[in-house]
Parts: C-alpha cells; sequence; structure tokens
C-alpha cells in the first residue's frame, strides 16, 4: 500500500521514523520536514553600546594591556543574538580600539575588508600600503582586502575609533586569511595625502583602471562630509525615514567603497518623527553629533554622540530626534547588491 493511502496512520508514522533513522545515517534530511524557518531576518537582535559605558572600559583596557601584548587593543561588540560569535551582526564585525599617544599597533594584513570610524582624539595615524593617513574625529578611513596596515599615535590625547571588518563574509566562504609584516610598521613610501591627491578631486590618472575592488582613497575626511550633508539639509528633499542619507562612493566607479561592505553618513532634522523603514542588510550604526532615538518594534534606544547599535536584517526602526543628528552607518549591502539580494521596504 503506498504512503498517501495510508496517510495519517500509526503504522505510516512508525515507518517514516525508521525511513528517517535511516537516512540519518547517510547524512540526509527530509526536506518537506525541515524546521528551518524560510524567510528574511535571523538571530541577531537590536543592540546599543553607549560610549559613556564603553568608554570607561576602554580607558582600563589601556591600563590593563599594552599594544605588544594585544595588537590591537579592542573591545568586539557582540550581538547578544549571536553569542559566542564575536560579531554585531551575522555579516559584519565591529569593535572599539584605542590607542595611546606613542603606541604603535604593528603591521599585518587580512583578506578581509577592514574600515575605522575616528570618535575620539587627535594625532592618531594608520598607514596603509605605504602611505601614513592622520585621522581625526569623523573621518572615515580605509584599510582595504590584504593591505599591508600599521597605525600608531604621534598626538597627546587616547584616541578611539570603531572599527569594521566583513570577516564574518570571508568566515563564511571559509576565505579567512592574516599575516604578520615582518617588521613592527612598514616603511612610509608615499606623499602625505597620497592617495588623495591622486584620486580624490573629481581626477583620475588617464590611464586607471579599477583593478582594485576597493576605492583607491584612504580617507574620507569628516570636514567634507558634514560640509555636504548640511548643505543638502538646506536644499532638500528629506526623506521622511531616512532624513538626508548619503553613501560614500569610490570615485572611480561610483559603486560602493568596499565590494563587501557599504557605508553611509545622513542628517536628521530636529524634532524629527521618521517612517518606519527596514531592509536586508544588517547595519551598524554611530551618532555623530545630536541625540535622538531608534524604535523597534519591542524596544527602543536613546543615542548621543560616540553610541553605537546594530538594526539587523529586516527589522523595522524609526528614528525620532530631540536635536538634530549626523549618524553613520556601515552594512553588507554591497556585499547583498553584487549578489542580488538585497530588498528594502518603507512603512508609514
Ligand atoms: O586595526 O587592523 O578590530 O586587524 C580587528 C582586526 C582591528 C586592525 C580589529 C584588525 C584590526
Amino acid at each position: 500500500m503506498s504512503a498517501r493511502q495510508k496517510s495519517g496512520g500509526v503504522e505510516s508514522d512508525a515507518e517514516r521514523a525508521a525511513y528517517r533513522k535511516d537516512l540519518l545515517s547517510h547524512n540526509a534530511k527530509p526536506l518537506w520536514e525541515r524546521t528551518m524557518v524560510m524567510g528574511p531576518g535571523n538571530d541577531a537582535v537590536p543592540a546599543i553600546w553607549h560610549y559613556r559605558d564603553m568608554r570607561p572600559h576602554l580607558m582600563r583596557a589601556a591600563e590593563l594591556v599594552t599594544t605588544e601584548e594585544a595588537e590591537r587593543r579592542v573591545l568586539m561588540l557582540e550581538n547578544p543574538g549571536l553569542p559566542g560569535s564575536t560579531y554585531i551582526l551575522a555579516s559584519v564585525y565591529s569593535g572599539l580600539q584605542i590607542i595611546l599617544p606613542g603606541e604603535i599597533a604593528r603591521a599585518h594584513r587580512h583578506s578581509t575588508n577592514a574600515m575605522r570610524f575616528i570618535l575620539e582624539g587627535r594625532g592618531a595615524y594608520s598607514s596603509v600600503e605605504g602611505e601614513r593617513v592622520m585621522m581625526n574625529p569623523g573621518d572615515f578611513v580605509l584599510t582595504p582586502h590584504w593591505t599591508w596596515h600599521d597605525h600608531g599615535h604621534v598626538g597627546s590625547d587616547p584616541v578611539i575609533w570603531l572599527d569594521a571588518l566583513d570577516n564574518p563574509v570571508a568566515k563564511f566562504f571559509g576565505a579567512m586569511f592574516r599575516e604578520n609584516y615582518p617588521g613592527e610598521t612598514q616603511p612610509v613610501t608615499r606623499a602625505p595625502n597620497e592617495a588623495e591627491t591622486r584620486y580624490g578631486n573629481h581626477l583620475l590618472p588617464v590611464d586607471y583602471k579599477s583593478g582594485a575592488r576597493s576605492s583607491p582613497l584612504m580617507l574620507y575626511p569628516y570636514e567634507r562630509t558634514r560640509q555636504t550633508l548640511f548643505k543638502l539639509a538646506r536644499l532638500g528633499p528629506i526623506d521622511p525615514a531616512q532624513g538626508v542619507k548619503l553613501r560614500y562612493a569610490n570615485p572611480a566607479t561610483g559603486g560602493h567603497p568596499f565590494p563587501t561592505l557599504a557605508v553611509f553618513v545622513q542628517w536628521l532634522p530636529a524634532a524629527f518623527a521618521g517612517r518606519n523603514y527596514r531592509a536586508t542588510d544588517g547595519t551598524v550604526m554611530c551618532c555623530v553629533e545630536g541625540r535622538g532615538s531608534i524604535a523597534f518594534a519591542d524596544r527602543s534606544f536613546a543615542f548621543e554622540k560616540g553610541d553605537v547599535w546594530c538594526c539587523p536584517p529586516w527589522i523595522s526602526y524609526r528614528f525620532t530626534t530631540t536635536e538634530e543628528c549626523v549618524v553613520f552607518s556601515y552594512s553588507d549591502r554591497a556585499a547583498q547588491e553584487a549578489l542580488g539580494f538585497w530588498r528594502e521596504e518603507g512603512t508609514a
């Protein structure tokens, strides 16, 4: 008798159980009994790291651990819904790094793409492939795939920045490599701001081929970003969910600065009551200026300067503000667009 004729019967349940057990011994499972939900989103939950809480812990780390010991003195931000992952979202890594005057974070390179967003302090630099770039608050600094990089500090106060890497993506593919540089630091072989001179003024070398997958720029300075943002705030239009939101562009292609990571900055007016919005790219956000809050269905977070929070994929959020705000953010949208997965949805 066929399974169909006996469906629901005791005998068929027993037969099916035996069948399932036998299948398991062959490392196979029936798709029709799958429990995994086919739908957007994952286990990551909305979470916030307030600067007022994290800053003292970074200062304490600076007392407890040297950069010789730590290589990078970083507090990794781990999503409470992804315990043990060391990732802020399933596809993005974030950490807070502190460097003291005179310290060196020695040179290395990795197959993952990295970037920094400077939160506090002046006088730190990042050397990337022989070019040394000074980093100031609000600057966004690139360390693309497989570039040698070391950090140093010639100023007088601690410098703190937010690190972002696409480690989870490389790990997912099993393509994570890293290497130490033979010396502590790499030699400076390029002029100060050489990348900006070559690629940063709406001009490119005539035969420039964008062979690299990342932006040829090392730094997107806040001063310029802020000017553009505030001019556009006056010009409008203002998006009902996102205010004035811009993406950082690779000047050679118009695309995202990295093959995996998209990077954004946005301005929200004072007393903004934003509409709901969700997208498939989990996004990490950081308040650069102002005060506001972000509301999800089941929780909301007040944010101020230096606070970092995450918006997991396909979970709706909306902004409200008390003061006008600047919010920096990054996500895996570049990768999702390249692969055809990315979607967004705005609702009233
Ligand atoms: O500064 O090169 O947070 O390699 C994690 C890995 C920072 C860095 C991190 C890294 C770095």
